[in-house]
């Protein structure tokens, strides 16, 4: 008590709706009346409480949820239609769930799992209504792979980071039943060619998907990161397409249709399509091509100088990751960075390079190179595959920071 009696003034203003504080042995625990009017718990850190030596005093009791220390506090940056994951904050290649991005045509829609169905029709022996139980008997499988939206390319000025750059890829473990279990299920014609996948939200987006991409590695997740998909997921079961543009993984998944046609939805006629030259246009061009990015040292890092390591992500819709090459002269020289094991198909991939910084001007890029031996380009170089209407979808350049003489990162941006 003596600690809280101290501490009341201090108290009583960050947590202003404190009504009532616990015993000893709840030293650090208050009971605050949320803006509902029920009464919750709160951890208080010791940081709050201003509590220099820890071990003087009783910490905070187990809770319900865990929490995030009261010190790292990385965020999605959000707009009204998306967010993006904080790729500079992370370590190793699981997106922490709660900041994994998101992208929505029409907000996130509540669905009730007791309500949620699934029915699968059309070019088939036997059409059926899955229930999400149903979905749950079947054999289960569970997959590490990103989801990457298309439109994940931004540029415009020297003060953006990873996260303003392409924070729209996320990894997550998947756990669902394939979609060829579910295709055998109900006995698919062999004349079927395409599905349509129908989400359950607002936009009801639908794409068309060639049937061979069910066949081989869709799958329809209902977990992910050990517990149930996240709402802002596509809870409570989605369509993923391992590698493809995170626009096919069509969320709150309600049906499947088979035909031998693609549907020529809004989103694969009006939207999700890219210029090439000659005025043309590519449609149905489904796969993330293999990209990577520096997300440390870049902007908004300060350098110090000496022995640092350069570490980031790469990622391919077509495989595993083969190589990354770091440069550390804007690209005179390359080397190969060390891939962390293990390097898993469709699926971001750490690499580090250590690098000494003597101080002085110095242009860092990396380049991923996948098993099919597709090479990340420049940004120059899709320009001249592409012509200058190229749009904003399917760009994936050497991302290039450039360390100024008194150590501040800044991007290269060049769009
Ligand atoms: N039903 C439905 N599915 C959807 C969307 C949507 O708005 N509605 N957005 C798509 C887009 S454009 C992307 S990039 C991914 C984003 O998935 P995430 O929000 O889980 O990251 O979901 C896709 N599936
Ligand atoms: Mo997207």
């Amino acid at each position: 008590m003596a600690v809280e009696n101290k501490q009341e003034n201090k108290l009583s203003k960050p947590i202003s709706r404190r009504i009532l504080l616990g015993g000893a042995a709840t030293a650090a625990v208050v009971l605050l009346k949320s803006s509902y009017g029920q009464v919750v718990q709160k951890a208080i850190t010791h940081a709050e409480l201003k509590i220099a030596d820890p071990t003087k005093v009783l910490g905070p009791p187990p809770g319900a949820l865990g929490t995030r220390s009261k010190f790292e506090t990385p965020v999605k940056k959000a707009s009204d239609i998306s967010s993006r994951t904080p790729l500079q904050d992370l370590f190793g290649t699981i997106t922490p769930s709660d900041l994994h991005y998101e992208r929505h045509h029409a907000g996130v829609p509540v669905i009730d799992p007791h309500s949620y169905s699934l029915t699968i029709h059309g070019m088939v022996d036997k059409p059926l209504v899955f229930s999400l139980a149903d979905l749950k008997r079947f054999p289960s499988v569970t997959r590490i792979f990103f989801v990457e939206c298309s439109g994940n390319y931004r540029g415009g000025k020297a003060e953006m980071t990873p996260q303003e750059i392409c924070g729209l890829t996320s990894q997550s473990e998947w756990t669902g039943v394939m979609l060829s279990t579910l295709f055998r299920e109900v006995g698919v014609k062999s004349k079927a060619s395409w599905f349509l996948a129908e989400g359950s939200d607002a936009a009801v987006m639908t794409r068309s998907v060639p049937v061979n991409k069910g066949w081989e590695d869709a799958m329809i997740a209902y977990a992910q990161n050990g517990e149930a998909i996240r709402p802002e997921q596509g809870y409570p079961a989605r369509l993923l397409l391992p590698g493809w543009e995170g626009n096919t993984s069509v969320k709150w998944l309600r049906r499947i249709e088979l035909s031998d046609q693609p549907f020529m939805t809004r989103e694969e006629t009006a939207k999700y399509t890219e210029g090439v030259k000659d005025g043309k246009i590519r449609q149905f061009s489904f796969v993330m091509d293999a990209r990577s990015i520096i997300t440390y040292p870049a902007y908004p890092q300060q350098l110090q100088k000496g022995w640092m390591e350069i570490r980031g992500i790469a990622w391919s819709g077509r495989g595993k990751i083969y190589k990354v090459e770091v440069s550390t002269n804007g690209g005179k020289t390359w080397q190969d960075a060390r891939l962390q094991d293990p390097v898993l198909d469709k699926a971001h991939t750490a690499f580090r390079y250590l690098w000494e910084w003597k101080g002085g001007e110095a242009e860092l890029l990396s380049r991923a190179i996948d098993e099919t031996g597709y090479i990340q380009p420049t940004m120059k170089q899709l320009t001249d595959a592409r012509g200058q209407d190229m749009g904003g979808y399917h760009l994936n350049p050497v991302t290039s920071w450039l360390v100024q003489r008194d150590g501040k990162v800044l991007f290269k941006s060049e769009k």
